[in-house]
């Protein structure tokens, strides 16, 4: 790592976000790209049973497979990565304290796939009963991301605290106006680099208008010791997914498992 290490905590803290150029070689990027390659052609994102995969709108409305979560249990080297010493050393002297692993996923955004709005992480961790300051994410940039594929653009210095949503409520999407979009930073990152960014900083991605897929992974890491999180985490999204799944309530699975249904005369 070339950077100074008492810089790179500086800099989280001051910013709430931090960009690592050139942590991972390109080998093992690309030996990344290549074990997701034969995930998705073997196929298995097209069953709708299948709730690893999750969907987004592209440009032209239709539903396009954008994550696979959990990944660290089906591509080995995902796991080696996520649980990296090289990771676990910048995040424990960020914290000064050791981390433990909460969850992981890839993102391909194909081209044509929409982004994100502006958000905190934090909402969606309130359950954890975990201080905010005590949670970030690292992404890491699988692919190199072109200006116009999409990447993550962060507002920086605004990790202090939740931002209200357009409902005036700490319950989805930030509120435009409490962002200045002046301030926003659109990291430039390469194949290997790394994002680390606290739980609290809002943040937010445009659809992918590039020819190119960009495809990161983000885990996310607890300043606890608590090796059971990972399994806390996932034991409640599965359950959280199959009543979505089952209740049908604006999932987006739901609208895939219905369009596979198209050749059958039963309607649901
Ligand atoms: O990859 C993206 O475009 C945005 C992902 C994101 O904001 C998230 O997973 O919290």
């Amino acid at each position: 790592m070339k950077m100074k290490d008492e810089d790179v905590g500086d800099i989280y803290w001051r910013k709430g976000y931090v960009h690592i150029p050139r942590l991972f070689d390109l080998e093992t990027m690309n030996g990344c790209l290549g074990e997701i390659d034969g995930l998705m052609a073997s196929g298995a994102h097209r069953d709708p049973l299948n709730l690893r995969y999750e969907s987004r709108k592209s440009l032209d409305g239709v539903l396009v497979v954008d994550r696979i979560d959990p990944i660290l249990d089906i591509l080995p080297t995902m796991d080696l990565i996520a649980r990296s010493p090289i990771i676990g050393q910048i995040l424990s002297r960020i914290f000064s304290k050791p981390v433990s692993l909460l969850k992981s996923k890839v993102i391909i955004k194909a081209p044509g796939t929409l982004g994100y709005m502006a958000h905190q992480d934090f909402l969606y961790w309130r359950w954890l009963s975990l201080p905010p300051a005590s949670l970030c994410s690292v992404i890491v940039s699988l692919a190199d991301t072109l200006p116009n594929s999409g990447g993550i653009t962060y507002y920086p210095g605004l990790h202090a605290k939740l931002l209200e949503s357009v409902e005036h409520g700490l319950n989805g999407d930030i509120d435009k106006k409490y962002l200045d979009m002046t301030i926003a930073e659109l990291p430039n990152m390469a194949q290997g680099d790394v994002v680390i960014f606290h739980s609290l900083t809002p943040h937010e991605s445009k659809a992918n208008r590039s020819d190119s897929n960009r495809t990161v992974m983000i885990s996310s890491y607890a300043a606890i010791e608590d090796e059971s999180l990972y399994r806390q985490y996932y034991d409640r999204e599965i359950s959280r997914r199959l009543e979505s799944y089952r209740t049908g309530r604006g999932d987006e699975s739901l609208a895939r498992f219905k369009a596979s249904l198209k050749h059958f005369s039963a309607q649901l």
